[in-house]
């Protein structure tokens, strides 16, 4: 940890290579770092907390890797995550891997161990050849190996994060490079500061005017609002946009509150029949993965052209036909789009606009009716109606919402007012982000956080909650108890004794936990202590956690996700053992 040792031969101040990573990272606007220290990284994370840069110590890489990916997802800038080699890189690649399935700027900076005994595999500490292992998962892998490449690994590492479609990306630090040292001035000089990372993609004109010219000419038109919007900030001129054309919107799940939930034009209550309708459909920022069929009968109209914004050239066509192809950042290609309607005006059919709004009505109603309900022990639609209820009075909040039923059932009932609030298991539906993005979220925004997980979920990182408590963060953990992966009632066909493959423990008192940490426990069992507990909870403004009894009979297996484990034999009827 030289700063200024100088040298024995020229007397010229020395720099070494834990400074200089330091000094690179903070001349790029890098102002947290998540991980677990251990060698070859402690020493560089005590550099990075010595000059400023926040250190937030995490019990696992893959919650710290989570929130160094939400971080930057809500920043705009690459999070960073830091981690000891082999195994706690290993660790950290889950995160990393989801960031890049997600476009979410992040890099993963780990220690390595010694290049030559790993490459003859002799058997080091922590022996992995990370580099490679690291490449399949990753938007980009690279290896610094000269102490006067620093400047230009972090520079490389930050550009690919940011630009085009984001990213994770891996930066392989090799334990010898921390302590190696060249001459002050030269290290100084040779760190870059990154300018325009993320350069706008104007799109083609004619690009904007065959978008325009297929949505004036649709008879039932529908844009679908994709996290590449949230992550684009775009909310401004795509309210203007849409409210010009009156064209419905449907948000994906991340980009819920990008327009407030309660929009006029919100087509989320009427999400099946929008989509089997629509003739034309403006994706903006959306993929049209497993998450909205493909784009395929039979959720879609066969025949309905889309229109596709993304940044990415290579996302066009990938799962069916898109007939207008806007390639360009979001931004600049929604102010032209918004521009361009000057000369070719566009306006939603009022019929099918009048269609949507009798079928959201019913839909409500039908909602209305089943919220009223207030079962003991609660169901998903008591406790999360619940939770609604009370967010009314936080639309500020940062919502982080994890599991299967406990995740489905509350993105159709949590709304959202505004952009950016919802954080999710996205695009992999991956178990495990509770934690890291609760934490991200409170450091980042200096907001109050909710995380609302089922209880298997809240396994993945739940010891994590340490964490919470360790930085005394205003989050709050609503932790959805049915005693089960899905449900909590699944039974061992063997031996009825033992438990079932979903099962875990009903009984489980998970707010005793965080009361081990110094954090405050509720558990509750009806709506009314629901109620009260969270209303505590989120004005006390400390770590807190409430476990929140659910009937082991509530809950579908797969959540929502039926279709894709149809030969299910979660209710077969258990084979007799005679
Ligand atoms: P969702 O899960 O909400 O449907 P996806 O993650 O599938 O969203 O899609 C987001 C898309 O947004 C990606 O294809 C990505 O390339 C694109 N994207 C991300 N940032 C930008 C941007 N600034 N401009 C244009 N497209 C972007
Ligand atoms: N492991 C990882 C990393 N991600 C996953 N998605 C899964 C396993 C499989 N899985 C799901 O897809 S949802 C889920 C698992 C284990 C948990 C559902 O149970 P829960 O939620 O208690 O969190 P509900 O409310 O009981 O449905
Ligand atoms: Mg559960």
């Amino acid at each position: 940890m030289t700063e200024s040792t100088p040298s024995a031969l020229t007397d010229a101040p020395l720099i070494d290579g834990f400074n200089l990573v330091v000094d690179a990272l903070r001349r790029n606007k890098i102002t947290e770092i998540y991980g677990v220290a251990g060698i070859p990284v402690t020493d560089l994370m005590r550099v990075a907390q010595e000059k400023g840069i926040r250190y937030f110590g995490f019990r696992h890489e893959t919650s710290a890797g989570h929130a160094a990916a939400v971080s930057g997802y809500l920043k705009q800038w690459p999070g960073i995550c830091m981690t000891v080699s082999a195994p706690g890189f290993l660790n950290g690649m889950v995160a990393l891997a989801n960031a890049t399935t997600n476009g979410f700027p992040m890099i993963l900076i780990s220690g390595s161990s010694n290049r030559a005994i790993v490459d003859l595999q002799q058997g080091d500490y922590e022996e992995l050849d990370q580099l490679q292992a690291a490449k399949p998962y990753a938007k980009a892998a690279y290896r610094i190996d000269r102490v006067e490449d620093i400047g230009i690994g972090v520079a490389r590492a930050i550009r690919a994060a940011l630009s085009g479609r984001p990213g994770g990306v891996y930066l392989d630090l090799p334990a010898a490079l921390l302590p190696a040292q060249m001459p002050l001035a030269q290290g100084t000089a040779s760190l870059i500061d990154v300018v325009d990372p993320a350069p706008a993609r104007i799109p083609d004109g004619s690009a904007i005017d065959r978008a325009l010219a297929l949505l004036s000419s649709a008879k039932r038109p529908l844009v679908i609002i994709g996290k590449g919007a949230s992550y684009a900030r775009i909310e401004s001129d795509l309210r203007t946009f849409l409210e010009t054309t009156g064209i419905p919107f449907l948000p994906m799940s991340m980009a819920k509150g990008l327009l407030p939930d309660d929009h006029p034009q919100s087509a989320a209550s009427a999400r099946s029949k929008v989509l089997a309708e629509a003739d034309v459909v403006l994706l903006a920022g959306a993929r049209l993965n497993w998450l909205l069929g493909h784009g395929r009968a039979p959720q879609w109209a066969a025949d309905g052209k889309l229109i596709q914004i993304d940044i990415e050239p290579t996302e066009i066509d990938s799962n069916r036909r898109i007939d207008a192809p806007v390639v360009g950042d979001l931004a600049s290609s929604m102010r032209l789009l918004l521009k361009g309607l000057d000369t070719i005006p566009v306006k939603a059919p009022a019929a099918w606009c009048d269609a949507i709004e009798t079928h959201k009505a019913a839909n409500v109603a039908k909602m209305v009716k089943q919220l009223a309900n207030r079962p003991v022990p609660m169901d998903f639609f008591a406790a999360l109606g619940t939770v609604n209820t009370v967010l009314r009075d936080y639309p500020d909040i940062y919502l982080v919402a994890e599991g299967a039923n406990t995740l489905d059932v509350g993105r159709n009932l949590i709304t959202m007012s505004r952009p950016r609030r919802r954080l999710d298991v996205g695009t992999w539906g991956v178990m495990g982000i509770g934690m890291g993005f609760a934490v991200a979220a409170a450091v980042t925004q200096d907001a109050p956080v909710l995380a609302v997980v089922g209880d298997s979920a809240f396994g993945f990182s739940g010891m994590d909650i340490e964490t919470i408590c360790r930085y005394k963060l205003p989050v709050t953990v609503v932790v959805l108890n049915n005693g089960g992966i899905y449900r909590g009632d699944d039974v061992n066909r063997l031996d009825g004794q033992l438990p079932g493959v979903t099962t875990l423990s009903a009984m489980a008192r998970y707010d005793r936990m965080i009361e081990a940490f110094g954090g405050t426990g509720y558990h509750v069992e009806t709506v009314d202590a629901l109620q009260r507990a969270l209303r505590e909870a989120l004005s006390s403004g400390m770590p807190t956690l409430i476990d929140v009894s659910i009937d082991i009979h509530a809950g579908t297996e797969s959540g929502h996700l039926k279709k894709l484990n149809p030969t299910s034999r979660a209710t077969v009827p258990v084979a007799s053992k005679a």
